[in-house]
């Protein structure tokens, strides 16, 4: 029998592929595939801590509030400090901003890479066992190596970022980045440890017929032509999927096309989503797989960033979908 018929190849390792990817760049010194590495191994210890979450003491509100104002779940606080950690032990960044942190967590000041990071989104699922994620952006350093890292150095534009993506810790957790080439994502193989690359080169439809709001809370919405939008959605019988957990409708959206909406609202004036957390990362992801992300005036990647918990209305998804929920915005 052959040999490839007895020992099926266990694929491309999370870490060949790195590897792979910084070969095209001579000049690199590992760093930036030592930060995705350390990444992915806090993933890991974040995703034993969320699949033992119903047997140990890490559920529930830990009673207090994040810089942003939301109630901080217990493994919040954890992800957030598996994070740090990995990040500070592995070298390659300089600095952290965390939706976690009201500041700037000072890392390696020798070290050039900047992490922005949610570490644990949708919490509020986790006590119900629904699908949560992680979602990180990478920024090159503006200061001199050797400084301690500054505002100027984390208010970046999304344009600017060198690496974003996302972890979903759902059915089976992915990790799903871009570098700027392209979108792949990763299968975690609890038994072996390592992530192993399961979709290569995703790209989302350019139209589809799901959508994705929270239209309980439709009456707080500031634009008439979310109205408007919505109206196009139902007269042509498009399936409503929202799981109230931002990476879980993303991932779902990217590999079968859809928008996700979260408008501007009474209660959230400037929209809810995080400019530097969420929006800026998963715009960069979406715009690699081909779609589009915006606020509803610009694209999200070009937004000037004013403060580091700066929140934005977020349309993101299916190009042909976006392109039409902006007709509808301009339009009324
Ligand atoms: P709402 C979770 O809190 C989150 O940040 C996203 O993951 C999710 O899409 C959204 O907020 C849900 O917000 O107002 O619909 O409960």
């Amino acid at each position: 029998m052959e040999s490839s018929r007895i020992a099926i190849s266990i694929g491309v390792t999370l870490d060949r592929f790195i590897r792979s990817n910084e070969k095209q760049y001579p000049q690199s010194v590992g760093e930036f595939s030592q930060l995705l590495r350390d990444i992915a191994l806090a993933s890991k210890v974040v995703n034993r801590e969320i699949n033992k979450a119903g047997l140990i003491d890490i559920m529930g509100a830990v009673g207090n509030q994040n810089a942003a104002g939301d109630e901080q779940q217990k493994l919040d606080v954890l992800a957030d400090i598996r994070f740090t950690r990995a990040l500070s032990k592995g070298g390659a960044a300089c600095a952290i901003i965390s939706e976690e942190e009201e500041g700037i967590v000072q890392l390696n000041p020798d070290a050039k890479y900047i992490v922005a990071i949610d570490p644990l989104d949708g919490s509020s699922n986790i006590d119900v066992n629904v699908s949560i994620g992680t979602i990180f952006s990478v920024y090159r350093r503006k200061s001199a190596v050797g400084t301690a890292i500054n505002l100027e150095d984390c208010l970046q534009p999304g344009s600017a970022q060198v690496a974003a993506g996302y972890v979903l810790y759902g059915s089976s957790t992915m990790l799903v980045y871009t570098t700027g080439q392209g979108l792949n994502g990763f299968t975690y193989e609890a038994t072996l440890g390592e992530y192993v690359l399961s979709h290569p080169d995703i790209h989302i439809k350019p139209d589809a017929n799901t959508y994705s709001i929270n239209e309980g809370i439709s009456k707080s919405f500031v634009q008439p032509g979310i109205h408007v939008y919505l109206n196009h959605c139902k007269e042509h019988h498009y399936a409503a999927r929202y799981i109230g957990s931002l990476v879980a409708d993303i991932h779902r959206n990217l590999l079968k096309g859809g928008i996700y909406l979260y408008p501007a609202t009474i209660h959230h004036p400037q929209g809810k989503l995080r400019l530097m957390f969420e929006a800026n990362s998963l715009a960069f992801v979406v715009e690699q797989a081909g779609g589009k992300a915006t606020d509803g005036e610009k694209r999200i990647l070009d937004i000037e960033p004013t403060q580091i918990h700066e929140k934005t209305p977020l349309f993101i998804g299916s190009l042909q979908m976006v392109e039409a929920l902006e007709n509808a915005l301009v339009g009324n």
